[in-house]
């Protein structure tokens, strides 16, 4: 039987949540409006002002934010509430150079974890389970998250933060954790090192993991269910909207349910900024109605996905999003054909490969080139050479009909390439550098 954390929210009726946002909506145009002078700028320069926005209706009104913007309004400048009234700061890891802060007041750290909970309960969770969070404690969203989801559903949390592999799997049998939250790379990887040390899916404890923080693709989901024994869900989210817990995954298994009593979601044309009909693959875009301390309005989030309000046989009502397809700047133009590294990846799995790869882009000769080396697993290891090349003919020709251009394979070895504890590095484009 499905359980929810908060029924009545979960699955409130259409007219029901359409209130909540028209009413939220509106308090917090105002609120940003009052106290945010550089979105008030922006907002004056594209001639709206508070008294337009009468409810979602009039979203489309309001101009767009993006990460450019969280960069030059570094790091208070998009701060809505006194700092005597923020207790927290997030961030994300800045890895591609552009760092992003983002402010809670002890009401948006309670609501936040009210959203985790949610997707611990939708994957079964409840006080009786063990729940060990293997998300990056610290600046990272993906710890504190899921650790308060975990403290909220009363379940007994085991912090043990990414790394030392060794130790979580001592956890996961000493103390028989039931629940699994961490990156579905480091999913895959404590699943593969288990088996290697002889444990079979029937003698780990775990029943349900909980894995987001990346793109991951069906099969990648299967091979971690088969491994280790559970059901695998997704869960979504952003630094900039809070964290972990902005949409989750249902027995069903179809999508994420967005907390739509906390965001609006829109699907944009990443080109032209329009808003496409429901059903349309584009840029998703939020707005927190609920946050007070960084509350963002129209942000851009670079995640491309189609969005559904198919009915749900899990009996949630909030609108649902696909995995998210990849981001539009996660995209690679090779040889000016767009490719996304979740289709290369689908290719691999569907051949039987496991999710352990790197894709390497160059450009010689002022012609760009594809290369993509995974490894065998220890199942379809060879040292043949000639059985090596016939494999790799293969997966060249599987590339070729997903992305239409040609590309180079080179099998390596089990275990060569390095495992992530976090989100994985699985692109190295060396023609930026
Ligand atoms: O990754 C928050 C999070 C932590 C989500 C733990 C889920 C679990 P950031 O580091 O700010 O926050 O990265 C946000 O990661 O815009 C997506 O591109 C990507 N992402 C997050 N969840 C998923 C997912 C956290 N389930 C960025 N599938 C987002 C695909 C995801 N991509």
């Amino acid at each position: 039987m499905e359980r929810y954390y908060q029924p009545e929210i979960e699955c409130a009726s259409r007219e029901t949540i359409l209130g909540w946002q028209n009413e939220r909506l509106v308090k917090q145009v105002r609120h940003v409006w009052d106290n945010v002078p550089y979105y008030r700028k922006k907002m004056e320069e594209k001639g709206v002002t508070p008294d337009d926005i009468k409810g979602v209706a009039d979203l489309h009104k309001l101009p767009f934010l993006s990460k450019e913007d969280l960069r030059i309004a570094y790091p208070y400048g998009l701060l809505a509430e006194p700092l005597e009234k923020c207790v927290r700061i997030q961030s994300t890891s800045g890895t591609t150079g552009k760092r992003v802060v983002a402010f809670y007041t002890q009401h948006d750290i309670d609501l936040w974890e009210d959203c985790c909970a949610r997707a611990i309960v939708a994957a079964g969770g409840t006080n009786k389970d063990v729940c060990q969070v293997s998300y990056g404690y610290g600046l990272f969203t993906g710890g504190p998250g899921l650790n308060g989801g975990s403290h909220k559903v009363g379940c007994l949390t085991i912090p043990t933060s990414s790394g030392n592999t060794e130790r979580q799997i001592m956890f996961i049998m000493d103390l028989q954790a039931t629940i699994l939250c961490c990156t579905p790379s480091y999913a895959a990887y404590l699943g593969e090192t288990m088996k290697e040390m002889g444990y079979t899916p029937d003698q780990i404890p775990l029943k349900a993991g909980i894995f987001g923080a990346e793109a991951w693709s069906e099969e990648m989901r299967r091979d971690i269910e088969k491994t280790l024994g559970i059901k695998a869900y997704d869960i979504y989210g952003l630094t900039e909207t809070s964290g972990p817990g902005v949409s989750f995954e249902c027995s069903e298994q179809t999508g994420m349910h967005i907390n739509e009593d906390h965001f609006i979601a829109e699907i944009i044309d990443p080109e032209t900024g329009e808003v496409l009909p429901e059903g349309e693959k584009g840029e998703l875009v939020f707005t927190s109605i609920t946050k007070e301390a960084f509350p963002l309005l129209r942000y851009r989030t670079r995640d491309i996905c189609v969005l559904s309000r198919k009915k749900c046989s899990c009996g949630r009502t909030h609108v649902k999003m696909s995995k998210p397809m990849g981001r539009s700047d996660d995209m690679l133009i090779i040889k000016g054909v767009n490719v996304f590294p979740s289709q290369i990846e689908t290719v691999l799995i569907q051949h039987g490969y496991s999710s352990n790869y790197q894709i390497i882009v160059d450009r010689v000769n002022h012609t760009d080139t594809l290369e993509v080396q995974v490894e065998m697993t220890p199942e379809n290891f060879s040292d043949s050479l000639a059985k090596i090349t016939e494999r790799e003919k293969e997966l060249v020709s599987g590339l070729k009909t997903m992305l239409g251009i040609g590309a180079k394979v080179k099998l390596v070895a089990p275990k060569t390439i390095q495992r992530s504890e976090g989100k994985a590095v699985r692109v190295i484009d060396k023609r930026k550098i």
